[in-house]
């Protein structure tokens, strides 16, 4: 049968009863994909694979858990849906509240957040506040007004973004065949990290899996509260996804990281931005900045040498790049500008 989205797909795993619609943009199924050249070029020693979130829907890991949160939101009469976000949760909420017949409220820090996801919000439908303070400013706002007035928050303080989230795990395990040694991830309001591990202890304890693999969560330096132990009060980062100073799931990710024997660590804009560059020049996969926080991570530990060798090492690329493409348009070389014709064009090429 044809794929049928998270929820349908994962219902045993998840809180879905018969009154449970099945919101679906048919999110999930993401590509797991090996890298052929980054190991020799970094000179790792390791099954490198790629879980590629980009290829989502709304071109984000966020839909996985905002279908869940949908219709959960949908099942229980809500009419109208809020979130704060840094980009991509907000794109999320307002396709699937444009889906199930929702109202739905953004707030995002004015200026903040990458074009491709405020294009996406606002073409969707949904309202969007621009707010002269940043995110977990936005967040505060969302929590408070949610908590007074019938709107269904839909952060990942509400569970069942969570719920969703985790399917990741499943399909990862189902497309390796086998637990990964390591999972990197980026780490922002940190719901991502705490979802893959409750999804990796469920497939365990329901015998689908025979073991655990380390949680490997990556900060950027100007937005690292987890690892300097504080909350940051002006987070600063070129990778906006993850420009976050107190994260809601905070004790959760310490929790993925203790329990699986893992590390939290932080990574400089300039060690995201080699990665994002050996991403997309060197395997043909675009991801966002944030996400190559992920591969970042793997080449930060292995230079520290953390890896035995012969690892099998997951990174889950959260996001697409052509979410923000200012920062492709800065980082990479511009094009070439000739007359036309072609002696000249033949002139520039090493043929
Ligand atoms: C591409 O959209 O928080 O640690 O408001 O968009 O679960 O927060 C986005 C987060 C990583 C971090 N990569 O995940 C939002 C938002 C990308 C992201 C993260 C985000 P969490």
């Amino acid at each position: 049968m044809a794929y049928q989205g998270v929820i349908k797909t994962y219902k045993e795993f998840l809180p879905v009863n018969e009154k449970t619609p099945y919101v679906t943009l048919l999110e999930g199924n993401t590509p797991l994909i090996q890298a052929r050249n980054i190991p020799a070029k970094i000179g790792l020693d390791a099954r490198l694979f790629f879980k590629y979130e980009g290829l989502n829907p709304t071109g984000s890991f966020k839909d996985r858990g905002m279908c869940m949160a949908v219709a959960k939101a949908v099942e229980d009469g809500s009419k109208v849906i809020m979130c704060a976000s840094t980009g991509n949760t907000s794109a999320s909420a307002a396709a699937y509240a444009a889906h199930a017949n929702l109202q739905c409220i953004v707030l995002v820090e004015g200026g903040g957040i990458a074009l491709g996801k405020l294009a996406q919000a606002m073409i969707q439908g949904a309202t969007v506040v621009e707010i002269d303070g940043n995110f977990d400013q936005a967040l505060k706002l969302v929590k408070e007004i949610t908590e007074i007035y019938p709107i269904t928050l839909v952060n990942s303080l509400n569970p069942f973004r969570i719920e969703g989230q985790k399917t990741a795990s499943f399909e990862i395990v189902d497309q390796l065949g086998e637990v990964p040694d390591y999972h990197f991830l980026p780490v922002g309001n940190a719901g991502n990290i705490t979802a893959y591990w409750k999804g990796y202890k469920e497939y365990y304890k329901h015998g689908k899996s025979q073991r655990l693999p380390k949680m490997m969560g990556w900060q950027a330096e100007g937005a690292a509260p987890i690892v300097r132990g504080e909350p940051v009060e002006k987070p600063q980062t070129i990778a906006t996804a993850i420009k976050i100073g107190n994260p809601a799931s905070w004790n959760f990710a310490e929790a993925a990281r203790d329990e699986s024997g893992g590390v939290i660590d932080m990574i400089s804009d300039d060690e995201i931005l080699t990665a994002y560059s050996l991403l997309a020049s060197h395997e043909g996969i675009f991801a966002e900045p944030a996400s190559a926080a992920s591969l970042a991570g793997v080449i930060k530990y292995k230079d520290r040498g953390g890896f035995k060798g012969g690892e099998t090492i997951v990174c889950t690329l959260t996001g697409h790049g052509l979410k923000d493409p200012d920062r492709a348009m800065k980082y990479a070389s511009p094009p070439i500008k000739l007359k036309a014709n072609i002696d000249d064009v033949m002139s520039v090429l090493n043929i």
